[in-house]
C-alpha cells in the first residue's frame, strides 16, 4: 500500500502546529519527512518523530541544493514556519520550481483567510507576507492548497480563559459578543494531511469552520463557567484601548494585539461568505470529525495540554 501514499515532507514540522501535521502524517500511513535546520533544538520532538519513522532532513532554509534534493524525494510539501520565517517561504518557491517533481505545496498559512480580509496595520503587514508567498506560488504555476485554520483552539482557550490561573476576573476584548471559530489543534493536523493529498482541494482554498466550532468570547466564558462551577468576574477592554495599543506598541509586540482585534472584536474570522470555489472542511470530509469548543473545554478539565510559549516574543 505504501507506494501509493503520497510523500509528504514538512518544513517547520518539529513546532508547535508542524508537530500535529507530523503526527498525522505518519499516523494516516504517508512517508513522511521533516525539514529541520542542523542546529535545531527541538531534538526530543524530532527523536521521536525518527522512532515513528520519519526522515529528518537536516538543511537550512536558504541552502538551494539542500532544498532541491530533499524535494526530490517527496511529492507534497507542507510549510509550517513561524512568522520570522514567511518570507524565507520564498526559497522553498524557488527550490519546488528546480525540483519540478512537487504535486502540492501547502505555504505556512493555518490562521485567518488573508485574500478575503483587512485588519489594523501589525497584523496586515503580517498577513501580506503571507500573501506575497501565495501569489509567489502562482506565478510558478506550483499547485497549491491554501489553508485557513482559524484560531487554534488550545492556544486561543489558554490566552483568553487563563484556565490555569486561579484567578477570578477574565478580560473580555471589545464586546465579547462577535463569533470566532476555534479549531483543536490534532484536528488542524489530521484535516492538514486530508486535504494536502485530496485531488478536489488542488488549487482552492479551504476554510475550517464547523458550525460546532464557532463561538463568541462571552459565550466561552460562561461554557468555561458551567464546567467549572466557577464564576468570573468580565474585565473589558474597549476597543479604543487596543486600537490605541496596536498603534504604540513596539513590532513585533503590536501584532498579538492586532490580532485579537481583528478576530474578537471585528469578528475576521467569521465575517465572510464561503465561496463557491472554496472548500470547508467539516463539510467535505464527513467521515472526519472536528473536536467540539465544548469537547475541547472538557480536554482542559480533564486533561490539561500544555500552554504554548507566545508566538511573538
Ligand atoms: P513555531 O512552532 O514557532 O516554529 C516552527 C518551526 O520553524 C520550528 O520548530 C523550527 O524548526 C522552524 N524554524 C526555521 N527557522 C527557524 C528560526 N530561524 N528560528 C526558529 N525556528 C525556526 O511555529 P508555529 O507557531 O507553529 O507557527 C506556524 C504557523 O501557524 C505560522 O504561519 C503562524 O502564523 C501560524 N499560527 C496560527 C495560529 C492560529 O491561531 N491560527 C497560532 C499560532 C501560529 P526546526 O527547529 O526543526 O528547524
Ligand atoms: O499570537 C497570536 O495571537 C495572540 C493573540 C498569533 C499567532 C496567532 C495567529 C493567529 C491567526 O489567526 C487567528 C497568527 C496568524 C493568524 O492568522
Amino acid at each position: 500500500m505504501e507506494e501509493d501514499m503520497s510523500k509528504i515532507l514538512v518544513f517547520g514540522g518539529s513546532g508547535y502546529i508542524g508537530s500535529h501535521m507530523v503526527r498525522a502524517s505518519i499516523k494516516l500511513g504517508h512517508p513522511t519527512y521533516v525539514y529541520s535546520r542542523p542546529h535545531s533544538d527541538h531534538t526530543e520532538v524530532l527523536n521521536e518523530f525518527q522512532s515513528l519513522g520519519a526522515i529528518v532532513v537536516k538543511g537550512q532554509l536558504d541552502d538551494h541544493e539542500k532544498l532541491v534534493l530533499a524535494l526530490g524525494e517527496v511529492d507534497v510539501v507542507i510549510s509550517a514556519l513561524a512568522y520570522p520565517q514567511v518570507l524565507d517561504q520564498i526559497n522553498i518557491v524557488e527550490a519546488i520550481k528546480v525540483a519540478g517533481n512537487i504535486k502540492r505545496f501547502l505555504p505556512s498559512d493555518f490562521g485567518c483567510e488573508e485574500d478575503r480580509i483587512s485588519v489594523l496595520p501589525p497584523f496586515q503587514a503580517f498577513l501580506d507576507k503571507k500573501k506575497k508567498v501565495r501569489r509567489a506560488i502562482e506565478e510558478a504555476n506550483i499547485p497549491y492548497t491554501y489553508v485557513s485554520a482559524n484560531c487554534f483552539g488550545a492556544y486561543f482557550v489558554n490566552y483568553l480563559l487563563c484556565p490555569y490561573d486561579q484567578r477570578q476576573e477574565i478580560t473580555v476584548y471589545g464586546t465579547g459578543e462577535a463569533k470566532a471559530v476555534l479549531n483543536y489543534e490534532k484536528d488542524i493536523g489530521i484535516y492538514t494531511i486530508k486535504v494536502a493529498t485530496d485531488p478536489k482541494a488542488c488549487n482552492r482554498v479551504v476554510i475550517f469552520r464547523p458550525r460546532t466550532n464557532i463561538i463568541s468570547q462571552l459565550e466561552l466564558i460562561s461554557l468555561w463557567e458551567k464546567k467549572t462551577g466557577r464564576n468570573f468576574s468580565k474585565i473589558h477592554v474597549p476597543e479604543q484601548e487596543i486600537v490605541t495599543l496596536s498603534n504604540t506598541l513596539l513590532d513585533p509586540l503590536n501584532i498579538p494585539v492586532s490580532i485579537i482585534h481583528s478576530v474578537f472584536v471585528k469578528g475576521v474570522t467569521m465575517n465572510f461568505e464561503i465561496g463557491e470555489e472554496d472548500i470547508e472542511a467539516s463539510v467535505a470530509y464527513p467521515d472526519l470529525k472536528f473536536t467540539t469548543i465544548e469537547e475541547l473545554l472538557d480536554i482542559f478539565l480533564h486533561d490539561p495540554p500544555k500552554p504554548a510559549s507566545a508566538a511573538f516574543e
